[in-house]
C-alpha cells in the first residue's frame, strides 16, 4: 500500500510512519514543523531525546529494507498539498497534521486563530486536492472523543438515532467540545462528512481518547528512532505527565476534585487501530466514525493507579489536587461506545501493565531533563 502520513514529526505520526514501513508499504511522511516552532516559543521540550526527522529517515533508510521518504511543506499551502497527492498518488492517507493542544488553542486570540486555521482550512486544501488528484484514497482522520463532551446519555459512535414528534432519523451525534482545539476537530469532521457524501470520497474519523506512552516496537530499534515524549501543560497528554511527576518526585497535578471522566489507550493501541482501519477500507461515499480508546478511568482513579503502580518499584507519589484551569464538567454521567474496533479484533493493552513493565523504568533513564518549571498549567480557559 502506499501511505501518505501527515504529521509524520510528531508524537504519533513518527511511530505510525516506522509502523507500516516495517509491515511492507510505501510510506511518505509530510511535516512542516510548525508544532517544534510552538515548543520553541513556549519554552517546551520533551523529556527524551529528539532527532530531526530528517536524520531519522536517513538512519531508517539506511538501516532498514524499505525507504521512507520526507516532504516538508504546511497543509496550509494549497500548491503543496496539490503537488503531493499528484505525484505520489497515496492509496491511503493518514491525517495527524493538525494541532494536538486544547490548553494552547485557549491562550489566547493568536493561538485559538492559528490552531483552528490550521487544522479546519489545511484539511479542507487537503479534501480538495484528494478529489482532483487522488479521490479514491482512504483517508484516516486523526480526530478526539472530546468532541462528544460529556453529555448524560450514552455516547455512540459518530452517530445517534433519534426520535422527534414521532419520525426517526440517524444523525450525527451532538458535539459539545471542551476548547477551541476540540472545536475544530469537529468542524473538520463535518467537512469531510459532506464532502464523502457530495463527492463521494472515503473517510474514516478515528475518535481518539488521550494518549499515553513512550516507546513502540520500532521506536526501540534504534537510539535515533524515539517519538517526543512531552510531560509540560501544554503538550504533555496526563498520564505522560503524572507518571513524569512521579518519578521525578514531584505531586501528580490533579486538576479540581478529579471526578472528571476521559478515555485513555495506549500508544500501540493507536498504531494497532490505525493499522485495522487501514485494511477495512470504507465505501466510496462513505463516512464512517470509531471511537479509538480502551478504557475509561476519572483522574483521580488515574492518579490512584499511578500512585499504586509507582510503590511496586519503590517510587513514593504524592497526589495534589490544584484548582482547575480548564472549564469541564467536575462530576459527570460518562459511558462511551468502542464497539467498531472490537468488532474489528482489537487485543487492547491495559494501563497498569504498560505503566509498571515500561513507562517507569523508560521515564527514569531521561529523568535528568526534567523541568520543574514546565509542570504547573499557566493556561487559563476563563480570565
Ligand atoms: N488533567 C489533570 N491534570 C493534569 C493534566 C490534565 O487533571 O496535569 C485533566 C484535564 O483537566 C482533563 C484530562 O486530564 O480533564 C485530560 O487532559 P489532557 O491534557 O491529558 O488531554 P486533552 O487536553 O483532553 O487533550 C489530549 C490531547 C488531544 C486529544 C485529546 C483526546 O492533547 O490531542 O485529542 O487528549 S480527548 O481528551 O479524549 O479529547
Amino acid at each position: 500500500m502506499k501511505i501518505l502520513i501527515l504529521g509524520g514529526d510528531g508524537y504519533l505520526g513518527w511511530p505510525t510512519a516506522m509502523y507500516f514501513s516495517n509491515k511492507g508499504n510505501e510510506v511518505c511522511v509530510v511535516d512542516d514543523f510548525s508544532k517544534r516552532r510552538i515548543e520553541l516559543e513556549n519554552g517546551i521540550t520533551p523529556l527524551n531525546y529528539i532527532s530531526t526527522l530528517h536524520r531519522r529517515v536517513n538512519i531508517w533508510n539506511q538501516n532498514q529494507n524499505n525507504p521512507i521518504s520526507l516532504e516538508v511543506g504546511s497543509l496550509l499551502n494549497s500548491r503543496f498539498v496539490y503537488k503531493i497527492c499528484e505525484n505520489y498518488k497515496p492509496d491511503t492517507i493518514i491525517h495527524y497534521a493538525e494541532h494536538p493542544s486544547a490548553p494552547y488553542s485557549m491562550k489566547g486570540r493568536q493561538e485559538a486563530i492559528f490552531t483552528q486555521e490550521n487544522n479546519i482550512i489545511g484539511n479542507l486544501n487537503l479534501l480538495f486536492a484528494i478529489r482532483s488528484f487522488c479521490p479514491d484514497v482512504h483517508l484516516i482522520k486523526l480526530g478526539t472523543m472530546g468532541v462528544y463532551g460529556t453529555p448524560n446519555i450514552d455516547i455512540e459512535e459518530g452517530f445517534i438515532d433519534l426520535e422527534h414528534n414521532g419520525r426517526k432519523d440517524r444523525v450525527p451525534y451532538p458535539k459539545q467540545p471542551f476548547s477551541f482545539y476540540h472545536l475544530s476537530k469537529s468542524l473538520d469532521s463535518q467537512n469531510i462528512e459532506f464532502v464523502c457524501k457530495t463527492w463521494k470520497l472515503r473517510a474514516t474519523d478515528l475518535n481518539q481518547g488521550v494518549v499515553y506512552g513512550i516507546k513502540t516496537n520500532e521506536t526501540k530499534l534504534h537510539d535515533e528512532f524515539n517519538t517526543s515524549f512531552h510531560y509540560d501543560s501544554i503538550f504533555g497528554t496526563v498520564i505522560n505527565r503524572f507518571l513524569t511527576c512521579a518519578v521525578t518526585g514531584n505531586s501528580l497535578t490533579v486538576y479540581g476534585e478529579g471526578k472528571q471522566k476521559r478515555t485513555f489507550l495506549n500508544i500501540l493501541d493507536t498504531l494497532q487501530c490505525v493499522d485495522i482501519a487501514s485494511q477495512n477500507i470504507p465505501q466510496k461515499g462513505e463516512y464512517r466514525v470509531f471511537n479509538q480508546f480502551t478504557e475509561v478511568f476519572s483522574i483521580l482513579e488515574l492518579a490512584e493507579i499511578i500512585k499504586q503502580q509507582s510503590e511496586k518499584k519503590n517510587i513514593n507519589v504524592k497526589i495534589e489536587k490544584i484548582e482547575n484551569p480548564r472549564v469541564e464538567q467536575a462530576e459527570h454521567y460518562y459511558n462511551p461506545k468502542n464497539f467498531n474496533f472490537k468488532k474489528l479484533g482489537l487485543k487492547p493493552k491495559k494501563i497498569s501493565d504498560v505503566i509498571l513493565n515500561e513507562m517507569i523504568d523508560e521515564i527514569v533513564k531521561y529523568k535528568n531533563n526534567f523541568k520543574s518549571e514546565l509542570i504547573l498549567p499557566k493556561i487559563k480557559w476563563k480570565r
